[in-house]
């Protein structure tokens, strides 16, 4: 056999009963039903996420082994909608051969379009060094080689005290080859996204820092600080949509900050790329979950679209994710748009909508000082959307997963100042969400644009899961309520005046139906 084909010794036989790692993890009430999920064991960044020929091809960091973070592979499914996904065999398997670059692991990285051949550049990852890899695929993605080369690059650039060097972000150059982002940081300055070019995806030469970030500029626990490196930098440019004016500033820079292997919150720098610099006019928070959407990965598909996918970590206990056989969810695939002040605005993919089922509409009600509104869907796989109103100085919450007595409720929770022109603060309070004491309960929150206190809502609960946009600005989160019955759905008013103009909802149908395989065969 070619020592360099990935292995498929480990793959078991199909006929054979479920695994025992697969019917733990599906037995879990926690476990998402209408979010993309690994098998089982471990899922962590989206990888190589892209269009290819009319299909989407979502990759991802799996471990099919066990609900922790070691030993990473590349998970594979395939999706003609972005809705539902068939597993693929897995992509990358880490190398049995103990010097081989990618023998502790194959972290994150992208696909590219190589003159027709389906190229992978991934971090390969031996020992506590990350290192650049390429890997080919047959024709329909399922079969991976990985290149006798590796590593494409055989070290960071010597000059730079670097904290990390590892990810990518890869494009064609419009002159002829290619160019390469590396997300990194330098020490005693900030994080950084490298840039390399090359002819043909495997000798690159360095350019230099494209931009580098500035870790002292404010406190390390702002919510907004930059971190002193830069995981999974992915730049894309925002077209202009249909009637829009151009803006000065296209292009947009996502990283995620972290620092000395914590996983802070993801960020984007808006600009303009010009071949060597990125000159940056503004940084802003992707998600006010922090590190709840981590680490995600765009794509343009066919239709012209940018998609987005993140990660939407755990926020139990690790021994609490193994002991449940699975660990990690793939935020819903989300559209993102420009905003006319050129920040970005984000919502779900419009294909999810025909998951919805049992529609329920309530029409306009006010929600004054302790009043209290149910009647939508209850449930905790359900999809909200409501036109809410405040007045200056009005305060009103939307409830979900909540228990008869209270006992368990998530709140979000929306706070407009006496101030009209201020922003809406959005809130996610989830002291309460959870009886288990040693699930995350530290609240999420930031500012919302608003005209008139206009705040479009929608509310996703998919078991564990939840996404919110409001103006479409997402906050991604989880929760583990322990209750049962922790299906309460109600709009509660806090202070002054509030209008809901609408209220719609729906259960979300099931996208996992068949037992799923921690080594999916074709
Ligand atoms: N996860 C990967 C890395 C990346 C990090 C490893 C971000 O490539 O830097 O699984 O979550």
């Amino acid at each position: 056999m070619n020592p360099l084909v990935v292995p498929l010794t480990d793959h078991p036989d199909p006929t054979a009963a479920p695994d025992e790692l697969v019917t733990r993890a599906e037995a879990d009430g926690h476990r998402p039903r209408f979010h993309f999920v690994s098998p089982a064991g471990w899922l962590n960044d989206p990888n190589g996420f892209s269009h290819w020929n009319g299909v989407y091809h979502l990759f991802y960091q799996y471990n099919p082994l066990k609900a922790v973070h070691s030993r990473i592979h590349w998970g594979h499914a395939t999706s003609p909608d972005l809705v539902t996904w068939t597993d693929a065999p897995v992509a990358l398997v880490p190398s049995d051969s103990a010097d081989a670059p990618d023998a502790d692991g194959c972290w994150s990285g992208v696909l590219v379009d190589d003159h027709g051949v389906p190229t992978l550049v991934y971090s390969g990852r031996r020992g506590d060094q990350e290192l650049p890899c390429v890997a080919v695929g047959s024709a329909d993605l399922t079969e991976w080689t990985t290149d006798a080369a590796n590593p494409v690059i055989s070290a960071p650039p010597a000059a730079l005290e670097l904290t990390a060097f590892r990810d990518h972000c890869v494009w064609p150059h419009p002159g002829g080859g290619w160019r390469q982002l590396i997300g990194s940081g330098i020490r005693g300055q900030g994080g950084t996204a490298l840039l390399y070019e090359s002819p043909d995806l495997r000798s690159w030469s360095y350019l230099g820092p494209l931009v580098v970030g500035d870790s002292g500029d404010r406190e390390t626990t702002a919510d907004d600080w930059t971190g002193t490196m830069w995981e999974c930098v992915d730049m894309f440019r925002l077209e202009a949509g249909a009637g829009e004016s151009e803006t000065v500033d296209p292009d947009v820079l996502v990283f995620s900050a972290w620092d000395d292997g914590v996983t802070r919150h993801t960020l984007y720098l808006t600009g303009r790329y010009s071949g060597t610099e990125f000159e940056r006019t503004a940084a802003h928070r992707l998600d006010y979950g922090g590190r709840y959407f981590y680490a995600p990965q765009s794509t343009l598909d066919a239709r012209g679209r940018r998609v987005m996918f993140g990660w939407l970590q755990e926020g139990r206990t690790d021994a609490a994710a193994e002991a449940a056989g699975w660990s990690g969810v793939m935020s819903l695939p989300r559209l993102v748009t420009r905003a006319p002040d050129g920040t970005l605005l984000q919502q779900p993919v419009p294909e999810l909508e025909t998951l919805r089922r049992d529609h329920v509409r309530l029409g306009g009600f006010v929600l004054t000082d302790g009043e209290r509104r149910t009647g939508l869907t209850r449930g905790d796989q359900i999809d909200i959307v409501a036109d809410l109103q405040l007045e200056p100085g009005a305060e009103a919450e939307l409830v979900v997963r909540a228990t008869a007595d209270g006992t368990e409720r998530t709140v979000i929770r929306f706070t407009r100042p006496d101030d009209p022109h201020a922003d809406v603060t959005l809130e996610l309070i989830r002291t309460a969400s959870s009886l288990d004491p040693t699930v995350d309960a530290t609240p999420r929150s930031g500012p919302i644009r608003q005209v008139d206190g206009h705040i479009r809502v929608r509310a996703l609960v998919d078991h564990s899961a939840l996404e919110i946009f409001a103006n479409g600005q997402p906050l991604a989160c989880r929760v583990y309520p322990t209750r049962t019955d922790a299906h309460g759905v109600e709009f509660v008013g806090l202070r002054g005046r509030a209008q809901v103009h609408q209220a719609e909802s729906w259960r979300m149908a099931d996208i996992w139906h068949a037992p799923r395989r921690l080594w999916p065969e074709l």
